[in-house]
């Protein structure tokens, strides 16, 4: 059934599986180094830890493209590894580089730094939450997130990025029992930290499952589907019409198992997706977002121009957000998202 008012921001009412005529759009990591205004305060920050515990310059950041661009949709400026932080380990970023995190590789490092937890360090995130809330227009959604368990585990195990998520595989392999207890502290902190955002004003939130696509069959059903379901089921338990979109990046096929299998209201497509698939597969179960290839939105020009008709035609004829299929790339040109806009809105 639908129960949507046509008083609610464009994006709520495709989540709601409505079908418009202009797609409602935002991108992912539309606050980031490829807008100018962030880069300033970005330095002015210091770090990136900094601009994100910092509730006055994060709501800011997450301002600047609704201002510049009028996205449908806001996004939270934090990180998904802010959640291993309240699990009580050390984080840190190195500029250039990318996070660096104390690994947790075992019982006794477990036990450390099980010591060291409180959700208290992502209040200022939470008071970010109010402050945007307070200014957003009335049109705009507002979404908040957090980081699928399998994909936040894969840094907390490794201690930063990996290119096959080696270590995390290694560790689920040898000591599975370990790795579930890893998976149960993001579960059960993600819950209160989603339920928290809810609480302070996000109309949306979504799980970013990035190394989704990493996983066999029988690890995607263990590690990604049955974790995603306990946060699903967890925050509608305090908040029963939240709105939880799932982005299992790379599942390609699994999908469909996924929605049914997590209970998400709306799933992220990856831009490599079979867009005949996602159609028939996948958004006749629930709303789908996404897929442009983000390399097809830095290089413009008459490619950009095919590839939007095709995402449009695509999805256009079911409920659907446009969107990228990962994040915008740091060096994409701002002319090509307003030429993105200006040929989605047409
Ligand atoms: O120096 C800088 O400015 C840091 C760059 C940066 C930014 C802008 C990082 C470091 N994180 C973010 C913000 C961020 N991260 C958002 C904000 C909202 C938005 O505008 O979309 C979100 C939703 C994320 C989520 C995130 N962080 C994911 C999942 C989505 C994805 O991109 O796959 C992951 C995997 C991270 C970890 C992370 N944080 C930052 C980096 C460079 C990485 C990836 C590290 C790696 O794998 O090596």
């Amino acid at each position: 059934m639908n129960t949507t008012t046509h008083d609610e921001p464009a994006f709520l009412r495709a989540l709601s599986g409505e079908v418009l005529a202009t797609p409602p759009i935002w991108m992912m990591r539309q606050a980031g180094r490829y807008l100018p205004e962030y880069r300033e305060l970005r330095a002015k920050a210091g770090s990136f830890l900094g601009l994100c515990y910092n509730p006055e310059w994060a709501a800011e950041v997450t301002l600047q493209p609704i201002r510049r661009f009028g996205f449908d949709a806001a996004i939270l400026f934090s990180d998904i590894l802010v959640v291993p932080q309240a699990l009580g380990q050390k984080l840190w970023f190195v500029e250039g580089e990318g996070p660096r995190l104390e690994p947790v590789a075992d019982a006794a490092r477990l036990a450390e730094i099980d010591a060291q937890a409180g959700i208290g360090v992502l209040d200022p995130v939470i008071e970010t939450v109010r402050r945007v809330k307070a200014s957003l227009p009335r049109e705009t959604a507002f979404i908040g997130f957090c980081g699928a368990p399998w994909t936040v585990a894969t840094y907390m195990v490794a201690g930063r990025g990996t290119p096959d998520q080696g270590p995390a595989k290694a560790l689920f392999a040898q000591d599975p029992a370990l790795f579930q207890q890893i998976i149960d502290r993001i579960v059960a902190t993600s819950i209160d930290y989603l339920c928290a955002q809810l609480d302070a004003g996000v109309d949306a939130v979504q799980i970013f499952d990035s190394w989704a696509g990493s996983l066999g069959r029988e690890d995607f059903e263990r590690w990604c589907i049955a974790p995603t379901k306990r946060i699903v089921d967890g925050v509608r338990a305090r908040h029963p019409q939240a709105r939880i979109i799932g982005f299992p990046r790379g599942a390609g096929t699994f999908i469909p198992d996924y929605v049914r299998g997590t209970g998400v209201d709306a799933v992220g497509l990856e831009s490599e997706i079979d867009r005949a698939f996602a159609r028939d597969e996948i958004q006749s179960l629930v709303p789908v977002q996404g897929n442009l290839d983000p390399l097809i939105l830095r290089a413009g020009g008459p490619e950009l121009e095919r590839e939007i008709a095709a995402v449009r035609e695509a999805f256009g004829a079911g409920p659907y957000v446009f969107n990228l299929g990962h994040g915008i790339l740091p060096d994409t040109p701002i002319a090509h998202v307003e030429r993105l806009l200006a040929a989605v809105r047409s």
